[in-house]
């Protein structure tokens, strides 16, 4: 995290005050106009900045989670892929995802009778409250369970096939994460999946963070099986390299293509007049390019 103010005494210049995202070899910055929100949790330091460029930005550590401006990207394409795909979801469960914004995208989908979300941090649920509120605007919805607690718990003590789809919607594996990101947890996840449930996960930039995304897919193929599991593509601005892949696994292996209702897709995007996912997106989503399927191939 960097910040440095080069406007001091010149009450002319705009504000130039930067947050930089920095890695060892690249970095993110954003431009904004002060910090709204910033409190140590138990877990995790949890800012809000009001950038200029991307709206209100919610940082967990000092790395972006998620901005008013490009959050319908990440939000649309976690949530409508396997909703889309699966033939009749009731019951879905949510890892992370405190911000509000895979509940929002979910719960436009009448089908759905409960959507279960597991977040371990109440400070991210109260910051996007107070500062993200059209990303957090259906964390009160009564189909809404919202639960404080560690995900790796709840799934542990959860009964055996409960969900038809489970999405894993949480941060890179430091801190409060890293056990989302062991075998266990992804055998734990498949036992509590329906028969023909479907779990989604986000699994990192595979330029940027290579070794996780290899071992991601290799895990989850070990579990659910070599052609039960797929990658797809979407373009995130404010994560670093902007390209971000999601995992989509199944467990009576509907095809995320060959099975997805392509009529309904189209109709469900146009009447939520969602902004990014559409019925041609949802099958271009999974083409890859050739070094991101060498990697995982
Ligand atoms: N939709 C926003 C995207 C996120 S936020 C991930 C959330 O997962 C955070 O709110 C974090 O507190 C929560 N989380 C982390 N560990 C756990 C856990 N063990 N149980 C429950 N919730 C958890 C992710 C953005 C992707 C990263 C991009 N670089």
């Amino acid at each position: 995290r960097d910040e440095k103010s080069t406007d001091e005494g010149d009450p002319i210049k705009t504000r130039d005050v930067w947050f930089t995202e920095r890695d060892d070899k690249i970095a993110l910055s954003l431009k904004h106009d002060g910090k709204l929100y910033d409190v140590q949790s138990d877990y995790q330091r949890v800012s809000v900045f009001n950038t200029q460029a991307y709206g209100n930005m919610l940082t967990l550590d000092g790395m972006v989670m998620t901005t008013e401006k490009d959050e319908y990207v990440y939000h649309e394409m976690i949530t409508h892929i396997p909703m889309l795909t699966h033939p009749n979801p009731k019951r879905a469960l949510v890892i992370g995802g405190g911000d509000g914004g895979t509940a929002r995208e979910l719960l436009r989908h009448d089908s759905l009778e409960e959507v279960v979300m597991v977040e371990i941090d109440d400070k991210v649920i109260e910051a996007s409250k107070m500062h993200l509120p059209t990303i957090a605007s259906a964390l009160e919805h009564p189909k809404l369970n919202l639960i404080v607690d560690d995900g790796i718990k709840y799934v542990n003590d959860a009964a055996d096939e409960s969900f038809d789809l489970v999405i894993v919607d949480s941060t890179d594996p430091v801190g409060p994460a890293e056990g989302l990101f062991t075998v266990d947890f992804y055998k734990e996840v498949y036992r509590i999946l329906s028969k023909d449930g479907i779990m989604v996960t986000q699994s990192e930039s595979p330029r940027f963070n290579s070794k996780v995304f290899k071992e991601i897919f290799q895990t989850y193929r070990g579990i659910y099986g070599q052609e039960q599991v797929h990658c797809y593509l979407a373009y995130i601005p404010t994560y670093p390299t902007g390209m971000w892949s999601f995992s989509y696994s199944s467990k009576g292996g509907a095809h995320p293509i060959a099975n997805f209702d392509e009529a309904k897709s189209k109709a469900f995007a146009k009447e939520h007049r969602l902004k990014y996912y559409n019925e041609d997106l949802h099958k271009a989503a999974f083409a890859l390019p050739s070094f991101v399927r060498d990697m995982i191939s």
